[in-house]
């Protein structure tokens, strides 16, 4: 029997993981006789709820889960972890300021992030709002665990865009690929058409409809996250855990040459001139950003527009760094 490999995810007893941890135990992401043990942080308020998910993992009976940790001390949970899906953050409440927003969950990333400093193999992929912010809180407070250990998640904006663009062009998903999303994981985020393929050709040529690709596409991926509550009354939960597992995935194995993924990553020593000391979505090939990718001058100016939200985030936060 191989060594397990251990998954460290908080926020047990949320929307999102309800869909996750049945996907991990199940085996999408590692090999079909790899073993795992989940580590499960939750709140203390929301421990017995979690106590409930853990019941019907356990009613699964998925061979490959071989043990389950929980609790609500994170320097307990994440002990010998070998990823750490940072899932739980405190959401916006009615009338609660973006500043009161960041500020809350800065505190819960502090503490993450020195729960996991001694840990210099784990990577950490942060789900939670504002993730790039609370990805840049806790690079800053792990102050062992080197920053390429860490992520934010864009994978699901990224499928987002392919989804659109397939649709419009009226393809398989499968014949879309190179789809960037540039910046912050908000509505201030760049789904970039100039750079993406359709079945191998510019999907600028093929679409052949700028105003739409600048307009519709654009808009429809940087709000879907609100189209999905306004429809079903809920935050996206099985396509953020699908993201999830598609990161991991990204993560771990080879990129396909003709393809690339995106992750939100500290900008230390970018191509792009980015400003460095902030979590931003870049595409990404076997872990190091694409270089040499060129952007219209409507995209340009809406990637700094991005940027600029992001240095404004990391003021914010900035007594936690
Ligand atoms: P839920 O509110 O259903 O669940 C969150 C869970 O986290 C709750 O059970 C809560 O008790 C727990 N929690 C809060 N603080 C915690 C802490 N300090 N330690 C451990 N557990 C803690 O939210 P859900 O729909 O599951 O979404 C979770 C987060 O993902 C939210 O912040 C959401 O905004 C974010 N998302 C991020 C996405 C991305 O692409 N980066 C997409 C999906 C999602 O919107």
């Amino acid at each position: 029997m191989k060594k397990a490999i251990h998954i460290g995810v908080t926020g047990g007893a949320g929307q999102i993981c309800y869909s996750l941890l049945y996907r991990l135990a199940a085996g999408d992401v590692f090999p079909s006789d790899q073993p795992i043990v989940l580590h499960i942080l939750e709140l203390p308020h929301a421990l017995s709820a979690l106590k409930g998910v853990v019941m019907e993992l356990e009613d699964c009976a998925f061979p490959l889960l071989s043990g389950i940790v929980i609790g609500d001390d994170p320097h307990r949970v994440f002990d010998g972890v070998d990823f750490a899906l940072l899932v739980g953050a405190k959401p916006r409440g009615k009338g609660m300021e973006r500043a009161d927003l960041l500020e809350q969950n800065a505190q819960i990333f502090v503490e993450q992030g020195k729960a996991l400093s001694h840990n210099k193999k784990v990577k950490v992929l942060v789900v939670g709002n504002p993730a790039n912010t609370n990805a840049l809180v806790l690079s800053h407070n792990a102050k062992d665990l080197p920053r390429e250990n860490i992520r934010s998640m864009m994978r699901l904006d990224q499928n987002r865009a392919i989804t659109q663009l397939a649709k419009k062009a009226e393809v398989s998903v499968k014949s879309v690929k190179k789809v960037a999303v540039w910046g912050n994981h908000s509505a201030s985020m760049v789904p970039d058409y100039d750079n993406a393929l359709i079945g191998g050709k510019s999907a600028k040529e093929v679409i052949h409809d700028l105003p739409w690709l600048q307009g519709e596409f654009m808009k429809t991926v940087q709000e879907r996250g609100a189209a999905i509550i306004a429809a079903r009354g809920f935050s996206s939960a099985a396509s953020a855990a699908h993201a999830i597992i598609s990161s991991i995935r990204d993560w771990i194995y080879e990129t396909p040459e003709d393809d690339f993924y995106v992750a939100g990553i500290h900008a230390k020593g970018n191509p792009y001139h980015i400003q460095e000391d902030i979590f931003f979505s870049f595409p990404l090939s076997g872990g190091e950003i694409v270089p040499h990718l060129k952007v219209d001058s409507f995209l340009e100016a809406k990637i700094k527009a991005s940027e600029k939200e992001l240095i404004a985030e990391r003021d914010a936060v900035r007594k936690w760094l």
